[in-house]
């Protein structure tokens, strides 16, 4: 199998996340990719590729350019301000009920404030390097997919932010650019094709339901931790199915408390019967590993048993498959997870050999 990877991802480090009042070691850190990265080179299977840069269009056809524009600008900005913090985190929210009564304000013209506009929750920093790591990360899954438009069945995108808590016209959840979103538009423009995205990362995919929230040439089926207990807690909900020409192409399947394997292939069961009765022959799987049992931040009881199964009942779709890297933070058993998730997609057998004992 191909797998796409760029080292740009390691110019996103930030330290930091908020929790409970304080900053704590942020979870998404670069050695999460660098391990996945060499579980997938010792296996000898895997073919890597580098990125070939598609420039921004990609990107506006999903998001509104002004958020483009601004993570573009944020670091050069908050410097320019005479900021010195190296991580920039929001601390204020123009939600909606701010100005309630008043109209729209100003256009804020400090870029602590600015910050507050697009960026949604109080765990997602921007350092230096991460506009530059964002924009790789796209490039990794548009390379992906145009190795799948190019023949391949199945290609792997190591992508680094990830992408599917990033909505239109808002970042957060450690995500900046929609990568999924990103490749499934660029899917129906260039096929003319249906697309189906799964989502099994442990968080709902706010950002990717929203963004097709009212389409019917996307489908958006998930797997997560039921926003009841969840984040990101404002989406996610199985009596959400889509709106207008979308109604019924949104399918949730919030999943239990220390959901077994047993439930969750059933629940995955329910998930491709969606996706095969939809059109379409191109798949797009946003592919977290925070669902494991052993996983800092999520609460389910996978082992990587039922990664091998799910990536083996994906392949049954028989559809040609594009796997994006979501979250998954037990980094010592990340990169055996997602191997054997693809070993299963790839009609290989599991390996649970190399699991290191920590
Ligand atoms: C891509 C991805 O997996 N993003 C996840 C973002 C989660 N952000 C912070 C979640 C805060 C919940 N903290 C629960 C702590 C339980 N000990
Ligand atoms: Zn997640």
């Amino acid at each position: 199998m191909r797998a796409v990877y760029s080292p740009e991802h390691l110019r996103h480090e930030p330290k930091h996340e908020m929790a409970d009042g304080e900053a704590i070691g942020i979870y998404e850190t670069p050695e999460r990719a660098e391990a996945i990265r060499r579980a997938l080179e010792a296996d000898g299977g895997f073919a890597f590729e580098t990125p070939i840069e598609h420039g921004t269009d990609p990107i506006t056809a999903v998001h509104d350019p002004a958020m483009l524009g601004y993570l573009e600008g944020a670091w050069r900005e908050w410097i320019a301000a005479g900021e010195t913090a190296v991580e920039i985190f929001p601390d204020t929210f123009p939600l909606p009920a701010l100005r309630e009564g008043m109209g729209a304000g100003r256009v804020p013209r400090t870029p602590r404030a600015s910050i507050g506009m697009w960026c949604f929750d109080t765990a997602t920093p921007m350092v230096e390097g991460t506009y530059a790591a964002a924009r790789d990360a796209v490039d990794v899954a548009l390379t992906a997919m145009d190795l799948v438009l190019g023949g391949e069945r199945s290609v792997y995108g190591l992508c680094r932010p990830p992408g599917h808590h990033a909505a239109r016209a808002m970042f957060g959840g450690y995500c900046f650019f929609n990568n999924a979103a990103i490749v499934a538009e660029e899917l129906v423009r260039r096929t003319g094709e249906p697309v189906a995205i799964l989502d099994v990362d442990y968080h709902h995919g706010n950002g990717t339901q929203q963004l097709f929230y009212a389409r019917g040439d996307v489908l958006y089926v998930s797997l997560h931790g039921d926003p009841d207990r969840a984040y990101p807690y404002f989406a996610g909900f199985a009596e959400e199915t889509g709106a207008g020409a979308g109604e019924g192409t949104t399918l949730n399947l919030p999943l239990a408390l220390g959901c077994s394997n047993e439930e969750y292939l059933a629940n995955l069961d329910r998930g491709l019967e969606a996706i095969a009765a939809f059109g379409g022959s191109t798949l797009v799987v946003s592919l977290g590993i925070d669902t494991y049992g052993r996983d800092p931040i999520c609460d389910l009881a996978l082992t990587t048993e039922a990664y091998h199964e799910a990536g083996h009942r994906v392949a049954a779709l028989g559809r040609s498959t594009i796997v994006l890297q979501e979250g998954g933070y037990f980094v010592p058993h990340l990169g055996e997870n997602v191997r054997n998730w693809l070993l299963g997609l790839d009609g290989r057998g599991p390996d649970l050999s190399s699991l290191p004992e920590v």
